[in-house]
C-alpha cells in the first residue's frame, strides 16, 4: 500500500488514538475468521446454530446504546448557515478540539482496524471510496456485510488522495460524551462512544447520506434515503421505483415485497435493488438512474416474519449478525416479537437476562433490534445490484406513518409540486431514533436526520435537478398506515402494497386516468385493484382515498411552522412558498 495520503492519515489517527496495534482489513476469509474467533472469546459475538443459521452471530449492545442519537449528531461547517436550521452545528475547530480530547489515547491497549471500503461497485465511475478506522470487531464484521471491503479497494484507489475519512472509537460508551460528527468540507466523519449501527457503520448514514448529499449538491446528483425496487410485469418488462420513508416505516418490507396471489398468478415479480439508500444520477438518455451503494441490509427485526417479509428471513438465513434480539438457549437460534407466536421459554433477552417468552411481561428483543445480512442472500435480489449503471427510475415515492390526513396514494401535478410534497412529509417517530415514539414530526424526503447541509439548499437542489432531467420520474406520496376509529390499520399493507405500486406504474406509463383533487392526482377508487383482497371493499378504498380538508388545514399550520425555521438563513426556495400558497388556495 503506497497511497501517501492514506498512510499519513492513518498515522495521524494512530498518533492520537494510541492503539497497541494496527491491523489492515484485507477482505480475506482467514482474517475475518480469526476476528470472529476473537470476538467469540470475549463475548462480543455469540455463535448461533451452525445448521439452522450457518455463519451467523448474535451481538448485544450496551443498554444505553440502541439507536441513532440525533441530538448528538453534528454537521460542522465553517459557516453555520451551511448546516441549516435542522442540523446540530458547532464550529469545526471547536468540534475538532473536543473530538481530539475524546480520542486522545482512546485506543490504548487495543487494536485499531483500518477498513478500506467502497460505496457502490468498486470499479464503477460512480463508486466512492472510504477508509474507516475502528476499535470494534463488530464494526469490522458488519462493514464486511454492508459494504465492499478489502485490499482490492486500496488497489482501485491507487495513489488518489480523494477518499472519505471515518474515525470510530467505542471508547467507554459514555452517553454524555457520545458524538457523531461530520466535517463535509474535509470529507471526514468522527464517531465516539457508541457501538450502534447507524452511529458506527460509517459507510451508511454518515457517508452514503450526509457526506454524499453534499457531494451530490456539488457534483449534480442526489443521495437519498430511498429503497429501490423493480416490478416485473407479465410481459417480462421490469419497471423501477425509488421510495423514501423514515427509519422503521417498512422500507425493507416494501423493497422485498411478495406479490399477492392474484398478481403472482398473472406473472408479476418484484426485484429488490436496495432497502435504504439510493444514489441518483441523470443518465445519457435523460432519465434518472439509481444505484444502491450498499451491499447488505441493516433491517429492523421485530415484526419481520414469514408473512410480512419472507425475503428478509431468507436474507438472514446465513452469514448474518443479529443485534439485541432474543437468544433461544434450546437450539441457539434467535427470536423477536412478531417472528411467530412461539416465543422461546428458555431464553436470554436483549439485555442479557434470562427470559421466558411465555411468562415475561417485557419484550425480549429491543424494538430497534436489527439484522445485518448480505444483500446477495436475498431470494429476490435484483441482478442489477451489480450493474454499475444502476436502474432507470420511473417513479419516486414519498411516505410516512400518518394515522389520519394523508390518503393511501396521490400523485403530484409535476416535478416542482412533487418536491413540495416531499418537503412537507411528516411521520410518527419510531424506535430507530432515541427519544419519544409516535410523535408526528416533519421529515422532508425522510432526510431530516440525514441531510448533510442546509435543507433549504437541499430543496433548491431538488428543484434544480428537475430542470436538468429531460425525462423525470413522476412523484407520488403513499400512506400505508391510516387507522380506523378503533386504532386498527385499514389497509393490509405488506405484499398488498403492490396494488398501489401497480397504479403508480400505470400512471408513469400513461396507462390509466386519475381524478384531480386539491392534494394531487388520485386514483379513481375502482382503479385500485382489490381483487382477491379480503376485508377491503370499494367503500374501504374510498375511505382510504378521502381527504379531510379540516385535517389538511391543521397540517398547513404545522408546515408553516416548519418552513419558518428556514427564515433565519433565508434558504427556503420561493417556489416552495408559492406551492404552499397554491395548495392552501386549492383547499379553499
Ligand atoms: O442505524 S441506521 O440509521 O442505519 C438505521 C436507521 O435508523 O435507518
Ligand atoms: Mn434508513
Amino acid at each position: 500500500m503506497a497511497n501517501k495520503a492514506v498512510l499519513e492519515w492513518v498515522d495521524r489517527q494512530a498518533d492520537l488514538l494510541k492503539p497497541a496495534e494496527i491491523v489492515w482489513i484485507d477482505g480475506s476469509e482467514e482474517q475475518y475468521e480469526a476476528l470472529r474467533k476473537q470476538a467469540l472469546s470475549t463475548g462480543e459475538l455469540i455463535a448461533l446454530n451452525p445448521e439452522k443459521l450457518p455463519g451467523s452471530y448474535l451481538h448485544r449492545s450496551a443498554l444505553n446504546d440502541v439507536a441513532r442519537v440525533e441530538d448528538r449528531t453534528y454537521i460542522c461547517t465553517p459557516d453555520r448557515k451551511d448546516a441549516g436550521p435542522t442540523n446540530n452545528w458547532l464550529d469545526p475547530d471547536e468540534m475538532k478540539a473536543k473530538m481530539d480530547a475524546l480520542y486522545d489515547g482512546a485506543m490504548t491497549g487495543v487494536t485499531m482496524y483500518v477498513i478500506p471500503y467502497a460505496m457502490g461497485l468498486p470499479d464503477s465511475p460512480f463508486a466512492k471510496i472510504g477508509i474507516e478506522v475502528t476499535d470494534s470487531i463488530y464494526v469490522v464484521l458488519s462493514m464486511h456485510i454492508m459494504t465492499r471491503v478489502g485490499s482490492r479497494i486500496l488497489d482501485i484507489l491507487g495513489d488518489n488522495p480523494d477518499f472519505i475519512k471515518g474515525v470510530h472509537a467505542k471508547k467507554d460508551l459514555s452517553a454524555e460524551d457520545r458524538y457523531i460528527v461530520h466535517f463535509p468540507q474535509d470529507n471526514t466523519i468522527e464517531s465516539v462512544n457508541s457501538g450502534y449501527g447507524g452511529n458506527v457503520l460509517l459507510g451508511k448514514k454518515c457517508f452514503a447520506l450526509r457526506i454524499a448529499s453534499c457531494l451530490g449538491r456539488d457534483e449534480g446528483w442526489m443521495a437519498e434515503h430511498m429503497l429501490i425496487l423493480g416490478i416485473e410485469n407479465p410481459q417480462g418488462e421490469v419497471r423501477y421505483l425509488a421510495a423514501a420513508f423514515p427509519s422503521a416505516c417498512g422500507k425493507t418490507n416494501l423493497a422485498m415485497l411478495v406479490p399477492p396471489e392474484v398478481y403472482k398468478k398473472k406473472g408479476y415479480k418484484v426485484w429488490c435493488v436496495g432497502d435504504d439508500i439510493a444514489w441518483l444520477r441523470i443518465g445519457d438518455d435523460g432519465r434518472l438512474w439509481a444505484v444502491n451503494p450498499e451491499y447488505g441490509f441493516f433491517g429492523v427485526a421485530p415484526g419481520t416474519n414469514a408473512r410480512s417479509n419472507p425475503n428478509a428471513l431468507g436474507s438472514t438465513s446465513k452469514n448474518s449478525i443479529f443485534t439485541n434480539v432474543v437468544l433461544n438457549l434450546d437450539d441457539d437460534t434467535v427470536w423477536w416479537e412478531g417472528l411467530d407466536k412461539n416465543p422461546p421459554e428458555n431464553a436470554i433477552d436483549w439485555k442479557g437476562n434470562p427470559w421466558d417468552g411465555k411468562t415475561a411481561g417485557e419484550a425480549g428483543a429491543h424494538p430497534n433490534s436489527r439484522f445485518t445480512a448480505p444483500a446477495l442472500n436475498c431470494p429476490c435480489i435484483s441482478p442489477e445490484l451489480e450493474n454499475p449503471r444502476g436502474v432507470p427510475i420511473s417513479a419516486l415515492i414519498f411516505g410516512g406513518r400518518r394515522a389520519k390526513t394523508a390518503p393511501l396514494v396521490y400523485q403530484s401535478f409535476d416535478w416542482n409540486h412533487g418536491v413540495f410534497v416531499g418537503s412537507i412529509m411528516a411521520s410518527e417517530t419510531t424506535a430507530a431514533q432515541a427519544g419519544a415514539v409516535g410523535v408526528v414530526r416533519r421529515d422532508p424526503m425522510a432526510m431530516l436526520p440525514f441531510c448533510g447541509y442546509n435543507m433549504g439548499d437541499y430543496f433548491q437542489h431538488w428543484l434544480n435537478m428537475g430542470t436538468k432531467i429531460k425525462n423525470p420520474p413522476k412523484i407520488f406520496n403513499v400512506n400505508w398506515f391510516r387507522l380506523d376509529d378503533e386504532g386498527q390499520f385499514i389497509w393490509p399493507g405488506f405484499g398488498d402494497n403492490l396494488r398501489v405500486l401497480d397504479w403508480i406504474m400505470a400512471r408513469c406509463f400513461d396507462e390509466i386516468g386519475a381524478d384531480t383533487t386539491a392534494v394531487g392526482f388520485m386514483p379513481k377508487p375502482e382503479n385500485v385493484n382489490i381483487e382477491g383482497l379480503e376485508g377491503v371493499s370499494l367503500d374501504t378504498v374510498k375511505g382510504l382515498l378521502s381527504i379531510d380538508k379540516a385535517l389538511w388545514k391543521e397540517d398547513i399550520a404545522d408546515i408553516k411552522n416548519f418552513y419558518a425555521k428556514f427564515d433565519e438563513f433565508g434558504t427556503l426556495p420561493e417556489e416552495l412558498r408559492a406551492q404552499l400558497a397554491a395548495f392552501e388556495q386549492r383547499l379553499g
